[in-house]
């Protein structure tokens, strides 16, 4: 496995998964806290509220990425620690709690990534409409410089949205995440104005911070089908290649939508859509962070399939095709490491103006629990690990822009609907006490950051 010498390998987390401490500090109320609360939405009736601590524990995660060797760590911002009602009152100790982070993050050498959102809404932005009203465009904006005022001195990497997909069609489409609405119409806004308000909040961010970068965390993945001579179900790829992989990508980078989803979405688009939106959305990536867990499989609907929702589901019908392969993730998902490496492919020949790829979370859920002697033999999480970076590397090795792989999670966590039930994490997390053990993915994960590094001081060393 070689990686071109200066790439960054790193870990990722999100504000809601991990830091607790629920809302002391000021932190306001967000989506996910009322979601939570409400019955039947999360599984075991989990809650962020005190995840793991890492609120007050940030130091001693910071020593176990030093442990591990990492060179970045991806991190997000919780908007209602920062603005805890959403609008213009700031809460100061927010900002002191992201600026120790950051602090101790340099002190130990490690390189920040900030997301502005990952998924914790301001209730009282939600309450007015959240991501499917247009308002919202100018708040995140707002938010964003905020942020860049406080912390670009220090971070120069930004994802404004992570997985604006998920904002728009898990959280306003089927509502398995908050708020929970479940309104096709709430799904295209919402789309559409993720892809405004990534576009507003870079340009806003780079006038205040001319030096920043700027990106998107977009979950990606490549679809396949079962048969390729059916027309209707190479429509329907199109179709969600479109929703998926292409929405924020040819938003961000040509100030377009993919014509035949734009045009499947009819009046629910045109009605949101007003002139020069499009101009707003366009600010061409600095960086694509490409979320990758694996591929689809899609087919077509059964008569008998009822859909989830009125007007159907993403709101193309469709299920998954009956050869969805094995081994599954503790999630259900497959294990498709091959995907990873043709898509990175497929976005160096499809958007050749991106010149700087990372993936920014890739990762499996596994159950594992320290044995007897306290190790956690988490064989899988391996086996994913060492796979998905081997497509990296070679896609790397054949031309992909690719400059860094983090690796998602590096602590168990919450896992939105799903509660603490599915653990990511090549920390495993003792939710009762907060022990934090290494799991042996991550013994393998720090084996192969060192490797690379020697291999490059080596090769450094016979220039001389
Ligand atoms: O835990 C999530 C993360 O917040 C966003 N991307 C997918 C992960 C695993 O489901």
């Amino acid at each position: 496995m070689k990686f071109p010498n200066d790439f960054t390998f790193g870990v990722s987390t999100a504000s809601y998964q991990i830091e607790g401490n629920g809302f002391a500090d000021g932190r306001g109320i967000c989506i996910w806290d009322t979601f939570a609360a409400t019955p039947g939405k999360v599984a075991d009736g989990d809650n962020g509220d005190v995840a793991c601590d890492h609120y007050n524990r940030y130091k001693q995660d910071i020593a176990l990425m030093k442990e591990l060797g990492v060179d970045a760590y991806r991190f997000s911002i919780a908007w209602p620690r920062l603005f805890p009602q959403g609008n213009s009152h700031r809460e100061q100790r927010g900002f002191d709690f992201y600026n120790r982070l950051i602090d101790e993050l340099l002190a130990n050498d490690i390189k920040p990534l900030a997301t502005l959102y990952h998924w914790d809404l301001p209730q009282s932005i939600e309450d007015l409409g959240g991501w499917a009203d247009r308002s919202i465009v100018a708040k995140f904006t707002d938010f964003g410089i905020a942020a860049a005022e406080a912390f670009a001195d220090r971070v120069t990497d930004w994802i404004t949205i992570n997985e604006p997909w998920c904002v728009s069609w898990l959280g306003y489409g089927n509502g398995v995440h908050a708020p929970g609405r479940q309104d096709l119409d709430a799904a295209v806004a919402a789309a559409h104005h993720t892809a405004m308000a990534h576009g507003a909040a870079s340009k806003a961010m780079k006038l205040v911070a001319p030096h920043v970068r700027t990106g998107l965390a977009i979950n990606m993945t490549t679809y396949r089908v079962e048969d390729e001579a059916d027309k209707n179900l190479t429509d329907l790829r199109t179709l969600m290649d479109g929703e998926l992989n292409r929405w924020w990508l040819d938003s961000s980078m040509y100030g377009r939508y993919p014509q035949a989803t734009a045009e499947a979405f009819g009046e629910r688009l045109t009605k949101v859509l007003h002139d020069g939106d499009l101009e707003v959305a366009h600010s061409p990536l600095d960086f694509l962070g490409v979320n990758y867990y694996s591929d689809s499989f899609l087919g077509l609907p059964r008569p008998e399939d009822k859909p989830a929702i009125e007007g159907g589901l993403f709101p193309f019908p469709q299920r998954a095709s009956g050869d969805v392969p094995e081994p599954r993730t503790d999630m259900g998902w497959p294990v498709t490491p091959r995907g990873l490496y043709d898509l990175l492919v497929r976005i160096k020949n499809d958007w050749p103006e991106i010149t700087d790829i990372a993936v920014t979370e890739n990762g499996a859920a596994y159950p594992e629990e320290p044995n007897a002697e306290g190790i956690v033999e988490d064989d899988r999480r391996v086996e994913y690990l060492v796979s998905h970076m081997n497509s990296v590397a070679e896609a790397a090795a054949d031309g992909v822009p690719i400059s860094a792989y983090f690796y998602w999670s590096l602590l168990d966590n919450f896992e939105w609907a799903e509660g603490y039930r599915k653990r990511f994490g090549i920390v495993h997390v003792d939710y009762s006490t907060q022990k934090r053990t290494i799991k042996k993915s991550g013994y393998v994960f720090r084996d192969l950051i060192a490797e690379h590094k020697s291999s490059c001081m080596s090769l450094a060393e016979s220039r001389v």
